[in-house]
């Protein structure tokens, strides 16, 4: 399989040798990707071959799940906390014009109302029984999805740009003038009119996006310990956010009215790497949407181009475990790489995403990933992404792996949802 992968590697006109020293401080130059070497996801660490899907189940999928939670993301301390309580604290049958009912659910983690919690926005189509879902945090509060004015407004926090992540003027807080705000970034009619429920909460409900937000909400209830003093297999917002997907999920198994069996968990950059996280780990997730993702996502670590391990630890020091600082400027002694991330979907189906103006996230690596994440595909028997090079823009290839690279900047837009809702179709039997 390593010499398959190199020949992979080879077609999309890379040379894969030993590891050299990475550029400084972001490669944004294909021509100056250095060589790299990446681990076969179907040999086990003591070099066991893995030839059918008894022994990946047995044997490498926990090794990896392992080493991800070791080296990279930090260990997800807990499931279902035994005390969480769900609380449906509103139901609009006649929400977005009569189209959609509206439920907004409260999930109190520890049953106590003093305690961390998550607000959970869900849109069901009226008029279809029992509905797949699409399940994704959103970055800066529920009422940012949607212009509904029936969505109740996330708590006052300082607000950043829509487009990034800079604060905003300072104690400038959330107000209805931002209500919407993401709107063409969810699709919500879109996806109601095909037949999809939809479901979101606010990350910062789990893990506030900031250093010090491992001392508070999820990360403090498993005693996390900031970004700086917590363990080095600590886990870090990354996990705290796929936490909370799988946590969303538990509501979702407990509403009659959606179909807990075909949840397509789905998220775009940061979000898109705690989406990947939380399917790798929980396998009721029936579908995986990887959108531009990037570094600690969907792209390749040991390739050097765009954000690397070192620049991401260092701009966000509170996202992943300690451990995985240890490998920054050092790609080459990771363990893993992120196709083996992606292969832990399988045999789920996987979509893949990039948009061609968004280096910063690599699309070619992104692309290499799911690539890279072909081989356990084909061991549960799946057709993969079946292309030996990577696709020309705007033309999704693959078949239980699909990928895109989009043109146009870093972002999720109506294109990307009609290929996403596509694949749902063909993929969950709708
Ligand atoms: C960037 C970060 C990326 C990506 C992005 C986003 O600043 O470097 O890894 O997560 O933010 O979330 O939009």
């Amino acid at each position: 399989m390593i010499s398959r992968l190199c020949l992979l590697l080879l077609a999309s006109g890379l040379a894969v040798t030993a590891m050299s020293a990475p550029p400084d401080p972001a490669n944004m130059d294909e021509s100056k990707v250095p060589p790299y070497m990446l681990p076969d996801p179907l040999v086990c660490t003591d070099g066991t071959p893995v030839r059918d899907v008894a022994t990946w189940r047995a044997k490498r999928r926990p090794e990896l799940l392992e080493l991800f939670a070791r080296e990279v993301y930090g260990r997800t301390p807990s499931g279902r906390p035994a005390a969480m309580r769900i609380e449906v604290t509103s139901v609009d049958r006649s929400a977005l014009g009569g189209k959609a009912t509206r439920k907004e659910v409260t999930l109190w983690f520890t049953g106590k109302t003093d305690g961390p919690r998550m607000h959970l926005l869900i849109y069901l189509p009226n008029g279809v029984k029992a509905p797949p879902v699409f399940l994704g945090l959103n970055f800066f509060g529920n009422h940012t999805v949607n212009a509904d004015p029936g969505i109740t407004l996330a708590a006052p926090f300082v607000y950043y740009d829509a487009e990034h992540y800079r604060p905003a003027a300072p104690g400038t807080v959330v107000g209805s003038e931002q209500r919407g705000v993401h709107a063409e970034k969810w699709q919500i009619e879109t996806v109601l009119a095909r037949g999809y429920a939809t479901a979101t909460a606010w990350c910062n409900d789990l893990c506030p996006d900031r250093v010090d937000g491992l001392r508070e909400n999820v990360p403090a209830l498993f005693a996390t310990g900031d970004a700086e003093a917590r363990a080095g297999d600590a886990w870090g917002a990354m996990g705290a956010w796929a936490w909370g997907l799988s946590r969303a999920l538990d509501y979702i198994e407990s509403d009659a009215e959606l179909d807990a069996k075909r949840v397509a968990v789905h998220g775009f950059s940061r979000l898109g790497k705690a989406a990947d996280w939380a399917a790798a780990q929980d396998e009721r997730f029936a579908l995986l949407i990887s959108n531009e993702s990037g570094c600690g996502g969907a792209a390749l670590s040991k390739r050097i181009y765009g954000e690397t391990v070192a620049i991401i630890n260092g701009k966000f020091p509170h996202w992943f475990a300690k451990n995985f600082r240890r490998y920054g400027d050092n790609e080459a002694a990771l363990p893993v790489d992120q196709h083996e991330l992606l292969a832990l979907i399988a045999p789920r189906p996987l979509y893949v995403a990039s948009a061609d103006g968004d280096q910063w996230s690599d699309p070619r690596g992104e692309f290499l990933g799911a690539q890279g994440a072909e081989p356990v595909y084909t061991l549960f028997g799946k057709k993969g992404l079946g292309v030996a090079a990577m696709p020309a823009l705007d033309t999704p290839v693959g078949d239980v792996i699909r990928y895109h690279n989009r043109t146009g900047k870093h972002d999720i837009t109506a294109y990307d949802w009609a290929q996403y809702l596509d694949f749902a179709d063909r993929q969950l039997g709708r």
